[in-house]
């Protein structure tokens, strides 16, 4: 196959013409165009159209050319290209802010003769930068079960098909389940905590898009991501101890840490803390943490209420692994040195009081959304990374994660210098979600997930 580089005609829409057959309607934006003042062409609406009621052998040989464009088109390849006697001639607009483009593909036979005849067929596709659940919900996987401390139900992944059942439900409790939701999260949905006590597990991607390969991914210079996160519970508790632990967005080295890799119980948020395995998740990573149970105490790391919260109000914060000698305070804030876990009066700990008659922060059965960014960059051999985060953040293009968002200060923001061996260990990358439940439970849906890197 040859690239000769040519342009796409300009092409004059004239009499719009629909064809039907039966009661179906063919060609919705059916439009018979001229193409360099030649001959017909003809723009079909979808590419599942019925041929047959094109008349001539040029017009079915453009028609399934310009099909072949669409099989042809990856992201970026774009132009003119020789194939058979004809040419495929593809374009794509800009991103939307999920990351899908139009894709147009023009197919062309007799070109330059009085024959020519062009069909052009336009067509949505993700770009293979852009991870969603709407493309990619199977790709994220539920926690290996079967330890004692990890309840069964602690994270389901909701797919987009019903028969993909979890296999710690009954098949009639999960269609259920399924069906309850189906509607309300159209695009596949991950539930954390499912009111279940003493839980702890985490859910990664395992997927090959972007940059990923069975789930670790090239972190490159960062990443964006987006989704929408509700709390089925109202805690209005003044104290917000009816209801927690809350969950954890986390991107964590696929060096040291497998897709099975999950932290302990109750505070530990199943971030920190030996978890199922024993091994919890391993250093380097990084974490946005949803906090919504206070744990105020600043003791042993080992022990019960000892994560340094500036108070009892539900707060999002940064975390990274705090002290490299053990996996206990890995959510601690101000834990650590190299680097130094945020501390609860710095700008990557950020609380809001509940009013005075309402639920806690968060906990409100209310729709919340959360953006993402890391940005990592070399500087003098080691790696600078900034963490961003915004909470429910409502200036123009906060769900686009094809790039960065300005429209308003995050309410989050971190920045650390890792060394080159930690730099080195987040070149390739693991993200999900972690969550943990202790005496009080919690169901919180994640939903409408975007991610990019930033290459
Ligand atoms: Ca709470
Ligand atoms: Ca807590
Ligand atoms: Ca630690």
């Amino acid at each position: 196959m040859d690239c000769d580089g040519g342009s796409v005609p300009n092409a004059e829409t004239i009499n719009p013409v629909v064809f039907q057959s039966g009661s179906t309607l063919l060609f919705t934006l059916g439009a018979l165009v001229i193409l360099s003042g030649l001959a017909a062409g003809l723009v079909l609406s979808s590419p599942h159209a019925v041929i047959s009621t094109l008349a001539g052998a040029n017009e079915m040989r453009a028609y399934y050319l310009a099909l072949s464009g669409l099989n042809l088109w990856a992201d970026g390849r774009t132009g003119t290209f020789a194939i058979g006697g004809g040419t495929i001639t593809l374009s794509q607009s800009a991103q939307d802010a999920g990351g899908s483009v139009t894709i147009t593909s023009i197919g062309t036979v007799g070109s330059g003769s009085t024959q020519e005849t062009n069909v052009r067929v336009t067509a949505r596709r993700q770009t293979a930068a852009t991870i969603t659940f709407a493309n990619d919900i199977d790709a994220f996987k539920a926690p290996i079960l079967g330890a004692a401390t990890n309840v069964a139900d602690a994270i389901l992944v909701f797919g987009t098909d019903a028969s993909k059942a979890s296999n710690s439900l009954t098949y009639a409790d999960w269609v259920s389940l399924w069906a309850q939701y189906a509607s309300r999260y159209a695009d596949g949905w991950v539930r954390l905590g499912g009111e279940t006590h003493d839980s702890n597990a985490a859910a990664w991607y395992n997927g090959n898009k972007a940059s990923c390969d069975a789930g670790k991914c090239a972190l490159g210079n960062g990443l964006r991501a987006y989704f929408g996160f509700i709390f089925d519970d109202y805690d209005n508790s003044r104290d917000s101890k009816d209801k927690g632990d809350g969950f954890i967005f986390a991107v964590v080295t696929a060096e040291n840490d497998p897709a099975t890799a999950a932290g302990g119980m109750g505070e530990y948020l199943g971030y920190a803390g030996p978890g199922i395995s024993g091994q919890g998740i391993k250093a380097p990573k990084i974490a946005v943490e949803v906090d919504t149970y206070p744990n105020r105490g600043g003791g042993n790391p080992a022990s019960s209420n000892s994560r340094r919260d500036k108070s009892n109000a539900n707060h999002v914060a940064v975390v990274y692994w705090g002290a490299d000698e053990t996996n206990a305070d890995d959510n601690v804030h101000g834990a650590g040195a190299a680097p130094q876990n945020p501390a609860n009066t710095s700008l990557g700990y950020r609380e809001r009081a509940a009013p005075g008659d309402g639920a806690n922060w968060l906990e409100d059965g209310e729709e919340h959304a959360m953006r993402v960014e890391i940005h990592r960059e070399l500087q003098g051999g080691e790696g600078i990374y900034t963490v961003l985060a915004w909470v429910d953040p409502t200036g123009a293009g906060s769900d686009d994660v094809t790039a960065d968002y300005t429209a308003e200060s995050p309410l989050v923001s971190s920045a650390v210098r890792l060394d080159a061996a930690d730099h080195a260990r987040l070149d390739a990358v693991r993200f999900g979600w972690t969550e943990s439940t202790g005496a009080e439970t919690q169901t919180v849906a994640i939903h409408d997930f975007a991610l990019a890197f930033r290459h």
